[in-house]
């Protein structure tokens, strides 16, 4: 089988869907272990750990669900000490969970297409959507928090991963209030996040946190039509969304015909609208909310933004188009070859012209299909030269997501470390070296599915020579369901 690339070439396929497929299989089993088969060696001043959220279950008692992103959140945390590595995983307890699990089956609707057994009938009028929490994990404040974008926190023990009930940072968040699952973390101490509350006209809220984790600013700015924004990106003195140029019908979802998430159509000829608003406690806290419009097909994550005297540069990943998920498919015969692939692009925006007149610059960064971008952790917000990304095997065409590409967006220069043909790239994380002086003087740390053993390996590389290959691989004694996101915490 071959694909056909830009330049015409034929390139050979670097995977099959076989293997691909596997990495969808549920993980049900929570394990305890030291990671004991390890290629390599693990660096002795890598401390700290690294925890992933994903869908853990992609079916309820041999129900699938229709996507994998209604999957119910596992937890991974892969613990570094003194040249060691501990594993442990653990499911995410919400009601749904639990309620599921008691019941041997689908008891709720998913947002991306999964409905309760017995058809549209069964479906219909039931607005309640399952709050699942599967998106991301973070550790701040001395709290260790799952994430979805639609929901409340989930608070967990940091070492046991026991799932202990909602946060609410004392009461600044109200019961069934959202807090995304893209917190963006500002390197002068706080934890910035937003919340979606979508309707005709749509609802942001804007969240900053101290490092106690305490809530200690919350804004709202209401823009006009219906909104479909996961994730943002922080400056110095704003907070920048792209407004998806979408569309929402809600008659399918309550006849029970679809899910929410079906009922959103991309409006490829719309163009996307830029929101710049000027963050509390900042120079820019006086200024106007401004709104500016290109075309930028559909972004679901950024990589970074930064300000350069009157300019913001934006970093995203583009789609063309998203491959819609539709009631009748089934995400594990996905067509890569027809699908647009992400794209990394940079946006400019010069705030010194008249919005009226202003024409937003965007330009190509680079034609590899990637998701899923990574910085250095003092560089959010700020003028930055490298970015890790999980990326295809192959430079142009779509598929899986195989290798991880560092770009220096300074000389353009890539590095590619790839897992092809029976791996599969997870989002790959930055960690800087203790006391380092060098922007990409550090380790990416990733998870690799590795289809020949179906089982996952930790990948740590050196990010200052990929071609080193992988300074270690430690092999876990069982797979990890594809994860979405993660972070590492130096605790
Ligand atoms: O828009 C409204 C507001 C809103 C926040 C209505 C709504 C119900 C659709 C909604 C909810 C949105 C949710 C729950 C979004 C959840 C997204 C999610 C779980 C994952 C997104 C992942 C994105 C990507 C790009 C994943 C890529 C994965 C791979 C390349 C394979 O490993
Ligand atoms: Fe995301």
């Amino acid at each position: 089988q071959t694909l056909k690339n830009q330049q015409n070439q034929t390139l050979p396929k670097s995977y099959t869907r076989e293997d691909w497929q596997k990495g969808y299989e549920s993980l049900k089993q929570e394990y305890d272990y030291w990671i004991d088969e390890i290629e390599g060696v693990i660096p002795a001043e890598l401390q700290g750990t690294l925890l992933r959220n994903g869908p853990g279950l992609l079916d309820i008692n041999g129900q699938r669900l229709h996507h994998p992103f209604d999957g119910d959140g596992m937890i991974s945390k892969i613990t570094f000490t003194n040249g060691r590595a501990h594993f442990r995983n653990r499911f995410v307890e919400t009601e749904g969970y639990l309620a599921e699990k008691k019941a041997g089956k689908i008891l709720y609707r998913g947002v991306f297409g999964t409905q309760k057994p017995g058809g549209w009938l069964a479906n219909a009028f039931d607005f309640k959507i399952k709050h699942i929490a599967n998106t991301n994990v973070i550790y701040w404040g001395k709290k260790l928090l799952a994430l979805w974008e639609a929901a409340e926190p989930y608070l967990l023990h940091p070492q046991t991963l026991e799932t202990l009930g909602n946060e609410y940072f004392n009461g600044v968040l109200s019961q069934g209030e959202a807090f995304s699952a893209h917190p963006r973390i500002d390197p002068n101490g706080k934890l910035v996040n937003f919340a979606i509350k979508p309707g005709l006209s749509t609802t942001i809220t804007i969240f900053e946190l101290n490092t106690n984790g305490e809530i200690i600013s919350k804004q709202n700015h209401s823009v006009p039509g219906f909104c479909f924004i996961h994730d943002f990106v922080i400056t110095e003195n704003y907070c920048i969304f792209f407004q998806n140029p979408v569309n929402f019908n809600p008659i399918p979802f309550a006849l029970g015909m679809a899910s929410a998430g079906q009922c959103i159509k991309v409006q490829k000829n719309q163009p996307t609208k830029i929101i710049i608003i000027p963050r509390k406690d900042s120079k820019a806290e006086k200024e106007e909310v401004r709104t500016l419009e290109t075309q930028a097909g559909f972004i679901f994550h950024h990589v970074n933004a930064f300000e350069v005297e009157t300019e913001i540069i934006i970093d995203s990943i583009c789609y063309e188009s998203l491959p819609e998920v539709e009631p009748n498919t089934d995400y594990l015969k996905t067509n890569f070859d027809t699908n647009a692939p992400g794209q990394i692009w940079r946006f400019d925006i010069n705030l010194d012209i008249k919005l009226s007149d202003h024409k937003v610059q965007s330009q190509l960064i680079d034609k590899r299909a990637c998701e899923f971008p990574s910085i250095h952790p003092n560089n959010v917000g700020k003028p930055y030269r490298y970015l890790y990304i999980a990326a295809a095997h192959n430079p142009t065409g779509n598929a899986p997501l195989q290798a991880i590409m560092k770009v220096d967006l300074q000389t353009e220069k890539r590095e590619i470390w790839s897992a092809a043909p029976r791996g599969f790239m997870g989002e790959p994380i930055f960690i800087p070296r203790p006391n380092s002086q060098q922007e990409d003087e550090g380790w990416v740390i990733a998870l690799v599915y590795d289809a020949e053993h179906h089982r996952s390996d930790v990948v740590i590389l050196d990010a200052q020579d990929f071609s080193k290959g992988a300074i270690a691989k430690l092999h876990l004694k069982h797979h990890i369901p594809y994860s979405l996101h993660g972070s590492f915490t130096p605790e």
